[in-house]
């Protein structure tokens, strides 16, 4: 029996020379070896193709690279087994360094302060505190708990969404569609760290920006979007951009990946790029992680952080 390796436009050698140094006693193969697809019991995956699940009859469990699993949900002939996400403490760290570099960079006005460089002003405008800035958090799962707990600790007023009510100390917590508004009211940067599903896909529009509260960063309200490219309808936020509904943007993540040269984002000098880099899926700690899921399973032990398809996420 063995762990196939499918990662498309990733280092599967590298992968799986990692797994096999980690499972010694473990058969593991890639796309390039030999095999049997009846032999594989767990599958790690990244973009599989459309014939990646094949003649898999005795598979356990699919492992998915990323922590988002919206794309690998749609793959058309995905076997019911469960679907494994990864969890991972460096990924999560990561994912709140870059939440936290942005946030403060919108607060301590950089975004101002950089136009004002480029054209040689000196103009004296005064951050607020971070203490009168309220970060609103949309998603208090695994990252955005932590996002949250990080910005609480260093100063800011945090505010959180999700579905489920959450109880993160001194963390003011809106859950479930009735409470959308309020959250909405109460933040002048919103963060989106929400899984893609049907409920969330384009919620990051001009009548959620139209919703957000103003009068405390010069400019207007903020967006920091490191979660999906579907959360966002971006002709909304070049609009919001330009008719001062939002002051300044952070994207990671876009539409269509790589972002097309041709979009109007790449010109606004208010919209922060990066190319989907907010948190990667590190080598050796999914090598660790996903070794360690296949240990416990092999032993009979349960699977654990299964996507709940029902749910999406
Ligand atoms: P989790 O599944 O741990 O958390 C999801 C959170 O979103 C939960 O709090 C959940 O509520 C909430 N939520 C889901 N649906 C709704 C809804 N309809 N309304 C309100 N709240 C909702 O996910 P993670 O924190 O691990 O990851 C979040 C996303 O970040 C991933 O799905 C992925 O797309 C993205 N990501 C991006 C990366 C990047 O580099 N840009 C890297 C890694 C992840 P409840 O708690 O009640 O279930
Ligand atoms: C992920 C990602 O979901 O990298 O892990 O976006």
């Amino acid at each position: 029996m063995a762990l196939l390796l499918h990662l498309t436009g990733i280092d599967e050698a590298g992968w799986a020379k990692g797994f096999g140094e980690a499972m010694p006693d473990y058969r593991v193969v890639t796309r390039d070896d030999s095999f049997d697809p009846a032999e594989i019991e767990y599958i790690f995956v990244w973009k599989p193709e459309p014939d990646a699940f094949a003649g898999m009859s005795n598979l356990k469990a699919i492992l998915s690279l990323g922590a988002g699993v919206d794309a690998l949900l749609e793959h058309p002939a995905l076997p019911n087994v469960p679907v494994i996400r990864f969890v991972d403490e460096e990924l999560t760290h990561c994912m709140s360094d870059y939440v936290i570099s942005q946030v403060t960079m919108h607060q301590r006005l950089f975004t101002r302060y950089a136009a004002h460089q480029k054209a040689k002003v000196w103009r004296q405008l005064y951050p607020p505190a971070s203490h009168e800035i309220s970060v609103g958090i949309m998603g208090l799962g695994v990252l955005g708990t932590d996002a949250a707990r990080k910005l609480k600790a260093i100063g800011f007023t945090v505010n959180g969404w999700s579905r489920s009510a959450k109880s993160i100390d001194g963390v003011e917590g809106f859950a479930g569609d009735a409470r959308f508004n309020d959250f909405l009211a109460a933040t002048d940067i919103l963060v989106c760290l929400l899984p893609l599903t049907d409920e969330t896909r384009g919620i990051l529009n001009m009548q959620t920006f139209k919703a957000l509260r103003t009068g405390r960063l010069v400019g207007g309200p903020v967006l920091i979007n490191a979660a999906r490219g579907g959360h966002q309808k971006e002709a909304d936020i070049v609009a919001a951009l330009n008719d001062g509904t939002l002051g300044a943007v952070s994207l990671d993540v876009f539409e269509v990946e790589p972002l097309p040269r041709t979009s109007p984002l790449w010109e606004l000098d208010t919209c922060f790029i990066t190319p989907h880099i907010a948190a990667i899926s590190n080598e050796q700690s999914g090598v660790g992680y996903f070794s360690q899921i296949i240990a416990d399973h092999q032993a009979g032990n349960g699977l654990r952080n299964i996507v709940d398809r029902g749910r999406g996420y």
